[in-house]
């Protein structure tokens, strides 16, 4: 299959799912978690992206959190979040399942936005219910909730389930689109990466975009290797 063949099926799909991963943010100069330049080169996941670690260390979850923030707020989207954001536009029924928590589909005028991870400018409380949204770089750190207990991150965390009401809106995107895109993600963790075999079951066309083979490189349809800002415009742009 070309991309001529797999814009055609973009094209002419009524309902289209997409799964984007850290790569989309890559060319925004956002780092990606696995691979040669990957956070998880730096740090250890265990040690900043679990509850267990935040329990033994706030302050040096809260800074890497609070580092994070900070380069987050000074990227920009990329051709890659601009191009679906217009395909949502002239698509009957499109839903952005995202895994990331940088918040650049939005600003890159993304609407239905499902973020199964969280998002990195939320904030919730360790001990209570309430959860806010905070931008502010840098946090004092470490942020407090009203009734005082310590606020962490408002992202998912390894071992933690994902939030109930995005999880079952990607689920059913999934099972109900034509064509599922995954973009920029090593489908690795589950439950996200587990979407574009729920989406091949239901009959969806599964289509790939990634700077290399991943690991479901073997089931889906088509697999388009590049960068996510250089074929997504070719893929789903109009015109
Ligand atoms: C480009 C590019 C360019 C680069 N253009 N492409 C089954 C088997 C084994 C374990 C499990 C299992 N099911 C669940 C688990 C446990 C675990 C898991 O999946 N572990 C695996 C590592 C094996 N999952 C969980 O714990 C999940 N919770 C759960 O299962 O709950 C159920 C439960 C709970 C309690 C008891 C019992 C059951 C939660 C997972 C949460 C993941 N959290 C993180 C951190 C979020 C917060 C933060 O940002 O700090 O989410 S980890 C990290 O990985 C982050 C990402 O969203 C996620 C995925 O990474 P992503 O996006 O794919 O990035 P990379 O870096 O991996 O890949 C980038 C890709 O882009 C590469 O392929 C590049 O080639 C490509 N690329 N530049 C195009 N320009
Ligand atoms: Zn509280």
């Amino acid at each position: 299959m070309s991309l001529e063949q797999a814009r055609a099926l973009v094209q002419r799909a009524s309902s289209i799912a997409i799964l984007t991963g850290a790569g989309i943010s890559a060319e925004s100069g956002i780092p990606t978690f696995r691979g040669a330049a990957g956070l998880w080169k730096q740090f250890r996941p265990e040690d900043l992206a679990t509850p267990q670690a935040f329990r033994r260390d706030p302050n040096v979850v809260w800074e890497w959190y609070d580092w994070r923030r900070s380069q987050i707020d000074q990227a920009a989207p990329n051709a890659g979040h601009l191009a679906l954001a217009d395909l949502e536009r002239r698509v009957p029924s499109l839903a952005l399942v995202t895994q990331n928590v940088d918040g650049l589909h939005q600003k890159a005028g993304s609407r239905s936005v499902i973020e199964v991870h969280g998002s990195i400018w939320a904030l919730r409380c360790s001990q209570c219910e309430r959860s806010w949204v905070d931008r502010s770089v840098p946090l004092p750190l470490v942020p407090h909730c009203a009734c005082g207990a310590m606020a962490r991150p408002g992202v998912v965390w390894f071992g933690e389930q994902l939030p109930r009401e995005p999880w079952l809106a990607a689920e059913k995107a999934a099972v109900g689109c034509d064509v599922f895109l995954v973009v920029g993600t090593s489908a690795a963790v589950y439950p996200a990466a587990g979407l574009a075999d729920t989406a091949r079951s239901a009959g969806a066309k599964v289509i790939e975009v990634n700077l290399d083979k991943t690991g479901i490189s073997d089931m889906v349809y088509f697999s388009l290797i590049g960068l996510a800002g250089d074929i997504l415009p070719k893929l789903v742009g109009g015109g």
